[in-house]
């Protein structure tokens, strides 16, 4: 960036409004560095204080953490439990009858479900998953449309302490089996079907493919969602409506230990293997409750919708655990953002008065382009805040978001945190932080984060570098599933001394983060983390093809889109055809969400002296169109050798 432009981004700060601030639970950056410093000073008092003023605890902790390198411990002693923190404990005041989910379904159809009778629908089901014989230290994988019922079996879970691992419903039988089988899994609980963009995606058949070879599956409950065809193992598979008939609505929540295993959820890492990432309960709670105040700032009255899929950590934290805790009204959207046109969400807005709207740029970006004749078809004047997540929104999509969403009322919370990170960590208060667009601002209290070299040296102001963060926090991933090693290796081993996000980030002289993206070989499409070994090691299982390379080319939608390079085995190849196979073999392997935008045949892949493929050359390619089209001649292909050659000596 030019050097005027770096002065005209200061100079376009937007500081908070007036009456906002009035309002807020934290008001001016005087209260947000108060509470910061406090939290630097005084970790354990001021997490304790969090702990204790948020969060219900049948016993009280012994300490408030314990930090063995690099495998933390919070709230030891303490005995909680995640399900009554996000029911019981609201029944017993005002917000009983207050809707805790507004859920639409994509065809039109509503529901309004109270904390009353979530309470009552989680501890029937908790009781159906009792009578089948599941318990504490149990595991369980879901994989369901987005439907009340799939909030309700996770908190059933929870309140049995049996962990669970939603796996997104755009996930393959391959990409499920491979995580039935990590997790050991007893017991899967499923739909028929969900809707999207009109269609059905047919989950139990999908279950039934993966289950195939699951040896560890005794039991399968289907929820009926659509009414599709399915077909029910006997002895193996049971109807939800069935089960749950008569099922006593009293079922009292286990107390377990703050450690205690919630969840896992997988995410990509840089190899082909998901990592699962493990949560537990008391530290987890307590950061995503202490969020929803500091980021989201919500009050009593709010109508909260956050419009990712429970099936990434977002919807774990901000739909389910940190919204319920917080005993907000919440709002939950089954289906696509362009169905049946570009106005749902904006209708959605309108017609249920939302009043904080968090989504991704991704999103934003892709009703962008629609024009600005959707959402001002609708009246969006209920909303006072809005948020963004998942990869880093670029100005001119935040001013959009900010003009014609937000009619320049509305701050923005651009919101850094990652799958493992577990809450919202990097974030602007939306009562205090003057915000900068495609900035996530500052460390929220009790993160330490730093942009530092490979030796942990900090950068120095404007400099690019990695983000770390260099102290445990609540709600940070515990390890990897059954894997420490890996977990001390990609996480702890980077940087000497602390946690290593993956990502590249630069701070300007006032202390702005702004998060650049990924350092390692992990995409980002559509706020989807994808690892692009995951992707290769799916197209070589295609039996023509020799080797693969994968990158990621900017999008002017997805941020990112997967682009292939593909080397084949002998053979008299329809390279039209082929491309088409490949693609939809990847999302049989993977998902569709996977699916390679772009698939180039080249003669040989650019490789270093050791035999690596140089990816970095091939993201040069596809970035700055060094080679455009396909890349299936000698011709080109000399190009790109000549190319690597060179990169090759200086590496
Ligand atoms: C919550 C989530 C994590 C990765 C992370 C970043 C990127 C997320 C932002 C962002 C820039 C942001 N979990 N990322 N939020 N980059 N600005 N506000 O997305 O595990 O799926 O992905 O996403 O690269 O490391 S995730």
């Amino acid at each position: 960036m030019s050097k005027h432009g770096a002065v005209e981004q200061q100079l376009s700060l937007y500081p908070p409004p007036e009456d906002f601030v009035r309002r807020a639970h934290v008001q001016g950056m005087n209260a947000y560095r108060e509470l910061y410093a406090r939290a630097e000073k005084q970790p354990e008092e001021f997490w304790g204080e969090v702990a204790e003023r948020e969060l219900f605890w049948f016993e009280k902790w012994r300490h408030v953490f314990e930090w063995d390198p690099p495998f933390a411990k919070w709230f030891t002693g303490g005995k909680i439990n995640a399900s009554y923190n996000c029911l019981d404990r609201h029944l017993a005041t005002r917000r009983r009858n207050k809707i805790a989910i507004i859920w639409e379904g994509e065809p039109g159809d509503q529901r309004m479900i109270s904390y009353f009778e979530l309470h009552r629908l989680v501890c029937r089901f908790a009781n159906v998953l009792k009578s089948r014989g599941w318990k504490t230290g149990d595991r369980a994988i879901i994989y369901m449309p987005m439907v009340p019922e799939l909030a309700v079996a996770m908190l059933a879970c929870a309140r049995l302490g049996i962990t669970h691992s939603v796996v997104f419903g755009g996930f393959s039988a391959e990409a499920l089996k491979a995580r039935v089988q990590d997790l050991e899994a007893g017991l899967v609980i499923t739909a028929d079907g969900g809707w999207r963009r009109g269609r059905e995606i047919r989950l139990k058949a999908t279950v039934d493919e993966a289950l195939a070879e699951c040896p560890t599956v005794r039991d399968v409950i289907v929820y009926r969602r659509t009414g599709g065809q399915v077909s029910m193992q006997e002895g193996r598979d049971f109807w939800w409506h069935e089960l749950d008939e008569g099922a006593s609505e009293v079922c009292p929540a286990v107390p377990l230990d703050a450690e205690h295993p919630l969840y896992v959820l997988y995410t990509s890492g840089t190899t082909g293997k998901p990592k699962g990432i493990l949560h537990t309960t008391g530290g987890y709670l307590t950061q995503c409750a202490a969020t929803m105040k500091w980021v989201f700032d919500l009050r009593e009255e709010d109508t909260y919708w956050c419009t990712a899929d429970i099936g990434w950590v977002t919807g774990h934290s901000y739909i389910v655990y940190g919204p319920l805790a917080a005993g907000a009204t919440s709002v939950v959207y089954e289906g696509a953002p362009d169905f049946p046109q570009y106005d749902r969400f904006w209708r959605i807005v309108e017609k249920y008065g939302v009043s904080i709207f968090y989504t991704s740029p991704t999103a934003i970006r892709a009703l962008l382009r629609q024009g600005d004749k959707w959402p001002e078809m609708h009246d969006l004047s209920t909303l006072r805040l809005l948020g963004s997540v998942g990869e880093p929104i670029n100005p001119a999509a935040w001013e959009w978001y900010h003009r014609v969403i937000g009619k320049g009322r509305c701050p923005i919370v651009d919101t850094w945190w990652q799958t493992e990170t577990g809450a919202i960590m990097i974030s602007p208060m939306p009562g205090a932080t003057p915000l900068k667009p495609g900035s996530a601002s500052f460390p929220l209290p009790g993160v330490i984060a730093d942009v530092v070299d490979m030796n942990g040296d900090p950068v120095g102001p404007d400099k690019e570098g990695f983000l770390v963060i260099k102290r445990p926090w609540p709600a940070m991933l515990r390890t990897i599933w059954r894997d420490p090693e890996r977990y001390k290796s990609q996480y702890w081993n980077r940087v000497p001394g602390v946690y290593f996000t993956g990502d590249a980030a630069r701070r300007d002289s006032n202390g702005y983060f702004t998060v650049l993206g990924r350092v390692d070989d992990v995409m980002n499409v559509s706020g989807h983390r994808l690892s692009t070994m995951e992707i290769e090691s799916a197209l070589v299982r295609h039996p023509s093809v020799a080797e693969a390379a994968v990158v990621g080319r900017p999008d002017e939608v997805t941020g990112q889109a997967v682009c292939a390079f593909i080397t084949l085995k002998k053979g008299n190849w329809d390279h039209k055809k082929l491309s088409d196979e490949l693609r939809q073999w990847v999302a049989h392997e993977i998902g569709a969400f996977a699916r390679p935008a772009e698939i180039r045949f080249a003669e040989a892949l650019p490789k270093t002296r050791s035999g690596k493929i140089m990816r970095r050359l091939l993201r040069e390619i596809v970035t700055t169109r060094a080679v455009t089209g396909d890349v299936t001649t000698l011709e080109d292909m000399a190009v790109i050798g000549r190319l690597a050659e060179q990169r090759g000596e200086e590496e």
